[in-house]
């Protein structure tokens, strides 16, 4: 290392230059500089962020959010197969927010000429946090649900072993033994193998559908791995290289580049800026048209929204999709915070004089994944102010905000100083099932997810630079 050289090395004619010049050249750390200028350039890997330790999380809970995972998955799947349902749920978000309406219009085309794949795969998470109101005990209560893209179901199977790691060099032993096993790509995967299989051609391929510049391409390795060893070929695509060289056959097999694609697992096309000219939208509806299974299917996609989350809390809408099931209902009810509808009409006008009230106690939330999109405080009365006599307002929902009780913990990220913060964590549950026609082939939980991120932000996930990733150690 060239800054750390000590004069004495160097011949004496060196050493009767300037002694400034000489500083700048020897003393000055280049080394640390040149580093610092090529990692800013060229930097292309970094490491996950993650707490320096686990985070308690009661016993009772996350058996309750594991256990209510598989009714989850079959509401998910229900719902995308109930058209009146989207399209009563949709109708006042479509007419104000471009982006769902344009999700919406490629699920009406695909209904008018009718879908060419039975196979249905689904992937997804369903994300909570634990409300704690002054001495009662906590109680789980659904963020959203991730019906496209849910993510971090790679990393999450590799984290149990850091958190292990730590704990045995902390001396903490007994602890360290405690971190659950926890294998969501494996799960993942499982599910994304039985659909290729079901699909029945050796020879296609499952395409992973990404972003152009792919920041979290590791969590989707591990998944991609587990089907290699599988001996299932695994391709990863754009949008451009689909409107470039992607074509359906007469039977509307998906051929990409000359390969035939068997499942396209969605990483990508959750969010408007995904779509970044009229030919990103001509893919997905190429996609959507053709034969390979797609996770999620457009309808799947609509199903995860947050306008259908809040119909689903209305009173008897749970029962339309599990008539029988009074105790499916009562589980997954049990999971609802309160969440209110902004419609024009006596019920949405209440909820914004309930919100412009008291804006500390809710969330308003717009139709967007990705994280970071959610309003709190006053800034709710702000934007309500703006859009309360308009349809406008019809983009959002409002939904009680969640009081969990902060733990400290040290957030380790990428040029972040050590600090202990006051922290809050999310837990999400990954779910995966396929379905054939009317047989559900796979419907299962496959792991979790704990994600924490410092009290000092209301929002936002790991993939938007908020939140690291951690393990829940139960008590
Ligand atoms: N495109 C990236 C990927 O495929 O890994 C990010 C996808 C993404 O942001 N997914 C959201 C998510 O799971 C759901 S739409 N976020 C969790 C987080 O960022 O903490």
């Amino acid at each position: 290392t060239f800054g750390n050289i000590a004069y004495d090395q160097f011949p004496q004619a060196i050493s009767n230059v300037c002694p400034t010049v000489l500083f700048v050249l020897f003393c000055f750390p280049w080394s640390a500089f040149f580093s610092h200028i090529l990692h800013l350039v060229f930097q292309v890997v970094s490491f996950a962020p993650f707490t320096l330790f686990p985070t308690p999380v009661p016993k009772a809970v996350f058996s309750q959010a594991l256990a209510v995972q598989t009714h989850y998955n079959t509401l998910v799947d229900k719902i995308s197969q109930d058209a009146d349902f989207l399209q009563e749920a949709l109708a006042s978000t479509i007419a104000v927010d471009d982006f769902t309406a344009r999700l919406f219009k490629i699920h009406q085309q695909i209904l008018k000429e009718g879908r060419s794949q039975s196979i249905v795969l689904g992937l997804n998470r369903s994300d909570y946090m634990l409300d704690q109101r002054e001495n009662d005990t906590p109680s789980l209560k659904q963020i959203e649900i991730n019906t496209i893209a849910a993510s971090f179901g790679g990393l999450s199977s590799r984290t149990p072993d850091v958190h292990r790691h730590i704990l045995k060099m902390a001396g903490k032993l007994e602890e360290s033994e405690r971190i659950l096993d926890n294998n969501p790509a494996a799960g993942l995967a499982r599910a994304i193998a039985k659909a290729w299989e079901l699909y029945g051609s050796e020879k296609a391929v499952v395409a992973f559908f990404v972003e152009d510049v792919q920041r979290n391409i590791f969590d989707q390795r591990f998944v991609e791995y587990e089907l290699w060893k599988r001996n299932i070929h695994v391709i990863r695509l754009r949008f451009e290289d689909v409107f470039k060289a992607g074509s359906l056959d007469q039977d509307k097999r998906l051929f990409v580049d000359g390969k035939e694609v068997a499942v396209v697992y969605f990483r990508n096309g959750y969010m408007p800026d995904n779509y970044t000219s009229e030919q990103s939208w001509d893919a997905r509806l190429l996609m959507e048209r053709s034969r390979a299974v797609k996770c999620p299917d457009i309808s799947t996609h609509l199903a995860g929204t947050k306008k259908v989350q809040q119909v689903l809390a209305r009173p008897g809408v749970l029962e339309r999709f599990f008539p029988d099931q009074p105790q499916a209902v009562q589980q997954i009810r049990a999971t609802f915070a309160g969440l209110y509808t902004l419609d024009m009409g006596p019920e949405g006008d209440k909820t914004v004089s309930m919100a412009l009230a008291a804006p500390e106690r809710f969330v308003l939330k717009p139709q967007r994944e990705g994280g970071g999109n959610n309003i709190y405080g006053s800034e709710i009365c702000q934007v309500l102010e703006e859009v309360k006599e308009s349809t406008e307002r019809t983009a959002y929902i409002l939904m009680d905000k969640i009081h969990p009780t902060p733990v400290r913990n040290y957030l380790m990220r990428q040029g972040s100083p050590l600090k202990i913060s006051n922290c809050l964590s999310e837990l999400g549950v990954f779910g995966a099932y396929v379905r054939q026609g009317k047989d559900m082939v796979t419907n299962e939980c496959v792991g979790h997810l704990l994600r924490t991120k410092s009290s000092e932000h209301s929002d936002g996930g790991v993939a938007a630079g908020v939140a690291v990733l951690d393990n829940p150690l139960l008590f």
